[in-house]
């Protein structure tokens, strides 16, 4: 991507699903230029404005008539991506926000490039580089969990510690290279024993910073698979084949699982986590069953994936009557409207051993479909291979993008740590402050990386105001 941030960009920001709000949005030194051809009645106010500011304001489109638009303006550095920029908010058809954007063009405006707006935000010092990929992490989150990884990160969940340990070594390395200045006159702004102890504070919090990263990625972005379906359906059965244990209770009673389990199975670098759950059934009224029901919901609406378990009626069941109708299998309607809202639903065809050959297609909407028993062991290779498949593709999304982070920043800590320890082991063996200083500036270098700032003016900036107390 080019670091060009002289002309002016523009590009629909919200989704192309249609929803009731659109926005696009429009940065760049000739924001007020291209704003003006659109919107001639607000000349005077844009070329007066001195702050940000909101004009409810129409617009008219070829065939389709005239349309409101609430146009917001920055019309200097004060704004997100630190140029003048707007925002145009109007109803969220794709249409209108297609010829909208067609009329911004043609006054000038260029379509931006992907994360464009983004990158300019970070050029002007408005986000640091873990801010700017937790960014990336929004726009392409899949699901509320990852979502909120994305979130927490934007809020400082990294950039915070990351902060209070660089601002701790730069008033440290400040202090020593003040030291440095008076070497002749002999005179010390820290101690060496403070030296050491402040080092290998910063040491043990670049270890706990590499913890956190590793945290993060084991822990809030692990693949969930709800397997769900009608009592008695082999969820359980399904769950202890794939975890290779028995981790739920299995009987030919239905209604055995009340409560969800957790399995969380790891088949080389694949984890996933697998949620069996109470069966799917039309409780009445308050109690355990109803609060089981309450909870299959909530794992449900949770899960990367639902696996809705079916299984196959057996020959000598008189209770199956016309195959193909959901009902017959123990799934009321509204249970089935709220299924068909599932981001990803497969579907499983359980116990076929049951009804050899069946070869019946799969009742409702779903993106793949399976058939396996468990008993025979049949079938559960090849779910077992999809899983894995699945979880890779969304690991490498999930990885790759919020954490990409974590990847980055492990290395980079890795070598921060190193230069940490070479600059205490320099302190201990009375090695001449410039080494200590030279070491701490390598891991300053290493730590501004990660936060995607170079460390130098900080360290004037230190330096320069405790040269202001004293002299
Ligand atoms: N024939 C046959 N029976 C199976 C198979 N899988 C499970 N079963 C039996 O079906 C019954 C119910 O199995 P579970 O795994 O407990 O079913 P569930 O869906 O967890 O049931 P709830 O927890 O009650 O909702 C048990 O008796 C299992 O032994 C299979 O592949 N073939
Ligand atoms: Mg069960």
């Amino acid at each position: 991507m080019q670091l060009e941030t002289e002309s002016t960009i523009c590009a629909i920001a919200t989704g192309n699903q249609g929803a009731l709000r659109g926005a696009i949005r429009i940065s760049g030194p000739e924001s007020r230029q291209v704003l003006e051809s659109l919107f001639p009645s607000l000349i005077e106010n844009l070329r007066t404005a001195r702050h940000a500011q909101r004009y409810p304001s129409r617009l008219v489109l070829d065939r389709l008539g005239e349309i409101s638009v609430d146009l917001f303006y920055w019309p200097d550095q004060r704004s997100y991506t630190g140029q003048p920029s707007a925002e145009l908010h109007l109803l969220g058809a794709p249409v209108l926000l297609e010829q909208v954007q067609a009329l911004l063009l043609q006054a000038g405006a260029t379509l931006a490039k992907p994360g464009e707006f983004t990158l300019r935000a970070y050029l002007a010092g408005r986000l640091d580089l873990t801010q700017c990929e937790a960014v990336l992490g929004l726009i392409h989150a899949h699901s509320e969990r990852e979502f909120q990884v994305a979130l927490s990160q934007l809020a400082g969940g990294l950039a915070c510690p990351l902060k209070d340990l660089r601002q701790d070594l730069i008033n440290l390395l400040a202090d020593l290279e003040a030291g440095l200045d008076f070497v002749d006159e002999d005179i010390a702004f820290v101690e060496q024993d403070q030296v050491i102890t402040r080092l290998e504070r910063a040491e043990q919090q670049v270890e706990r910073l590499r913890e956190q990263i590793e945290h993060r990625r084991g822990q809030g972005v692990e693949f969930q698979v709800a397997i769900i379906g009608p009592p008695n359906a082999g969820k359980s059965s399904l769950i202890n084949a794939l975890s290779d244990s028995e981790v739920s209770i299995t009987s030919a009673q239905p209604g055995t699982t009340r409560d969800y389990v957790r399995s969380r199975v790891q088949w080389g670098d694949i984890v996933i986590d697998l949620l069996d759950t109470a069966g799917l059934e039309e409780v009445f009224g308050s109690g355990p069953r109803a609060l089981a029901q309450e909870r299959t919901w909530e794992v449900l609406g949770n899960a990367d994936l639902v696996i809705l378990c079916l299984s196959v009626p057996s020959e000598v069941d008189p209770s199956q009557r016309s195959i193909g109708l959901l009902d017959d299998f123990g799934l009321d309607s509204h249970t089935i409207g709220s299924l068909s809202k599932c981001p990803r639903l497969w579907g499983i065809w359980t116990k076929s051993d049951l009804r050899p050959g069946w070869k019946s297609p799969w009742p409702m909407p779903a993106e793949r479909t399976f058939t396996l028993s468990v008993q025979d062991c049949f079938g559960l290779d090849t779910l077992q291979e999809a899983l894995a498949e699945t979880v890779e593709d969304w690991q490498q999304v999930s990885l790759d993008v919020v954490p990409m982070t974590g990847v980055r920043c492990k290395s980079a800590l890795a070598r921060a740590a190193q230069s940490l320890a070479y600059a205490r082991q320099s302190s201990i063996d009375q090695a001449g402050d410039e080494l200590v200083a030279g070491e701490m500036r390598l891991a300053l270098d290493e730590l501004g990386q990660v936060a995607g700032t170079v460390a130098n003016n900080d360290i004037l900036d230190a330096l320069f105001s405790r040269f202001c107390i004293g002299k």
